[in-house]
């Protein structure tokens, strides 16, 4: 008999959520594989930038904190997807980021099993996004890419939101809390789901 589709988990959240911190426990805590939409554009663009034109202006978008086109991150999220060996899940990390993507993942993919979405308030997402700034020199954690990243998701989210409240497929948590608690709400919750 031939294996079931694995299940697909999609983490959504302002810039400094947690997506990444939260989606890297669930893939350690279930074996599922862990994907950066973000990470993947920024490898791809940093590779490309100087040898091709179209990801050279990616590169800008990326730098200033706006969206890539969403046929690319579609074409390239298909693409990895399709490299992962046997895997009993997804856990994907910063995507979708308006009903668009949604949309055209879901035509072209398939339909997510879960949705988290991470909800934090703005000053929170502030005062991480300003720290990790510190310590780390990501290309878009600067002051100005930071605004766009911080305006673009409040302009996106509701209706993403509420898009997927519609189709009962998302989970909205409170992620202003440790690190510890929002992943017990979410494997809390992965439990309950998905199995
Ligand atoms: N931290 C995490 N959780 C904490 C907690 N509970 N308490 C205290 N501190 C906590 O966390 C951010 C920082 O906060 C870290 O220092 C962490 O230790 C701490 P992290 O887990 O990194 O949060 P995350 O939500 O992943 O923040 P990130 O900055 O990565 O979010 P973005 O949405 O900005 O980044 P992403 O990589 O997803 O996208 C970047 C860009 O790529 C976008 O702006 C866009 O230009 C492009 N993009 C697209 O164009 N299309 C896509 O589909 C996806 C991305
Ligand atoms: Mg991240």
């Amino acid at each position: 008999p031939s294996r079931p589709r694995p299940k697909v988990i999609l983490v959504i959240g302002g810039p400094g959520s947690g997506k990444g911190t939260q989606s890297l426990k669930i893939a350690e805590r279930y074996g599922f594989h862990y994907m950066s939409v973000g990470e993947l554009l920024r490898k791809k663009m940093i590779h490309n930038a100087t040898s091709n034109r179209k990801w050279s202006l990616i590169a800008k978008i990326i730098t200033n904190g706006e969206l890539a086109p969403q046929e690319t991150t579609i074409t390239e999220i298909k693409q990895k997807i399709m490299k992962i060996p046997d895997a009993n899940g997804i856990v994907i990390d910063g995507f979708p980021r308006d009903v668009g993507q949604a949309l055209s993942f879901e035509d072209q993919i398939c339909t997510p099993d879960l949705v988290v979405f991470l909800a934090c308030t703005n000053h929170r997402l502030k005062e991480r996004l300003q720290k990790r700034a510190e310590q780390q020199g990501r290309p878009d954690d600067n002051p100005k890419a930071i605004d766009r990243r911080l305006t673009n998701f409040k302009q996106n989210t509701i209706p993403l939101v509420k898009y997927f409240q519609e189709r009962g497929l998302i989970v909205t948590l409170d992620a202003d809390r440790d690190e510890e608690e929002v992943f017990c709400d979410i494997s809390m919750t992965l439990d309950n789901k998905l199995f």
